[in-house]
C-alpha cells in the first residue's frame, strides 16, 4: 500500500478514456465503445480522412458537440489538487477532451491531440474552434489561408505529440501513475515499461485489470472518480503528519 507522497516527489500521471467515463464520455473499448459505430480505419486514420472526409469531420464534430454537455468528474478535480500540492508534476493524457483543463490541471500534454483544436492541412495554422457556428457538419476554412482544416487529432499511424518531453519526464520521475487506460495503444503503453526501467514506483488505477497489469507495483481497482479523491487526500494529508 503506497504511503505518503512527499511534496518533492517527481510524479508523472498518464490518463486514458477511463478517467472521463464518469463524465459521460464513452471509452473506446467498453461495450458501448466509441469505435463500434465506426471502424477505426474509417474515422481515426489519415486514410479514412482522405477516403471520406465528411464522415470523419462529422464524427469529430459530434464528439466536439458532446464536450459542451459534459463536466469534469471528481477524478479530474483530484488530479488538479495533486498537481497544486506537488513541486514536480506532469499530466500526460491520451484523451482529446478538455476535462483536465476545465478541472484546473495546468502542466498537461495531450499526446493524441485535442478535440477543441483544428489544424490547417496547408499552412499548419492551429486554432481552437468551439463557437457554435463551427460545430456544424460543414467543413471549416482556415482563417489564415482559407484551405480546409482537419481535426488536430493524432490518428492511428501518426506520431503522437511531444513524445521527447514525455519520455524525459518518465525517465526522471519517482512515481508513475496510469489511470483509466487499457494499455492497448502504443506508444502510450510503453511509458509504463520506461518508468519501471528508470526505477520509478508504478501505480495503476483502473476499473478492470489492464493488459499490462503485471508490470505495475500497485493496482487499485475501481472507478477513478471514486478512488482518486480518497487516494489524493491520503497522499497529501499523510505527508503532513509529522
Ligand atoms: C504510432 C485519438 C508511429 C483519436 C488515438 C500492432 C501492435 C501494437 C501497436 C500497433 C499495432 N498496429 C498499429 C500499432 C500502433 C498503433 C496502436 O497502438 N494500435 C492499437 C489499436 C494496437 N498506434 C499508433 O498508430 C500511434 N502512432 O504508433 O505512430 C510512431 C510511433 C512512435 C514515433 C513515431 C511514429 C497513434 C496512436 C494514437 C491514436 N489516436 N486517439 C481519437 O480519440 O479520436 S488513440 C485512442 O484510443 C485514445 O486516444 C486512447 O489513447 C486509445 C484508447 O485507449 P484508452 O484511453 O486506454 O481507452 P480504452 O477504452 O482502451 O480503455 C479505457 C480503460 O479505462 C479500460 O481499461 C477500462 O477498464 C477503464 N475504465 C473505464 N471506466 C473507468 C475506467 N477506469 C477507471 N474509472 C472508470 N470509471
Ligand atoms: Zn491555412
Amino acid at each position: 500500500m503506497i504511503g505518503m507522497i512527499a511534496k518533492n516527489t517527481r510524479v508523472v500521471v498518464l490518463t486514458g478514456a477511463g478517467i472521463s467515463a464518469e463524465s459521460g464520455i464513452r471509452t473506446f473499448r467498453a461495450s458501448d465503445g466509441l469505435w463500434e459505430e465506426h471502424r477505426i480505419e474509417d474515422v481515426a486514420t489519415p486514410q479514412g480522412w482522405r477516403a471520406n472526409p465528411q464522415l470523419v469531420w462529422s464524427f469529430y464534430q459530434q464528439r466536439r458537440r458532446q464536450l459542451l454537455e459534459v463536466e469534469p468528474n471528481p477524478g479530474h478535480v483530484a488530479l488538479a489538487e495533486l498537481e497544486r500540492y506537488l513541486d514536480d508534476f506532469l499530466l500526460v493524457t491520451q484523451n482529446v477532451d478538455d476535462l483536465h483543463e476545465r478541472a484546473g490541471s495546468n502542466n498537461l500534454i495531450h499526446m493524441h491531440g485535442e478535440l477543441e483544436k483544428l489544424r490547417c492541412e496547408d499552412c499548419g495554422h492551429i486554432e481552437a474552434m468551439m463557437d457554435e457556428e463551427y460545430l456544424t457538419d460543414e467543413f471549416v476554412a482556415c482563417t489564415n489561408c482559407g484551405s480546409r482544416v482537419r481535426p488536430h487529432i493524432v490518428w492511428f499511424g501518426e506520431a503522437p505529440f511531444q513524445m521527447r518531453q514525455i519520455e524525459n519526464a518518465v525517465h526522471q520521475c519517482d512515481l508513475f501513475i496510469a489511470i483509466g487506460t487499457s494499455g492497448h495503444v502504443y506508444p502510450a503503453s510503453k511509458y509504463l515499461h520506461d518508468a519501471n526501467m528508470s526505477g520509478a514506483r508504478t501505480l495503476c488505477i483502473n476499473l478492470e485489470p489492464p493488459e499490462n497489469i503485471q508490470f505495475f507495483d500497485e493496482f487499485f481497482q475501481g472507478k477513478s472518480g471514486e478512488l482518486l479523491p480518497e487516494l489524493v487526500e491520503q497522499w497529501i494529508n499523510d505527508s503532513t503528519v509529522e
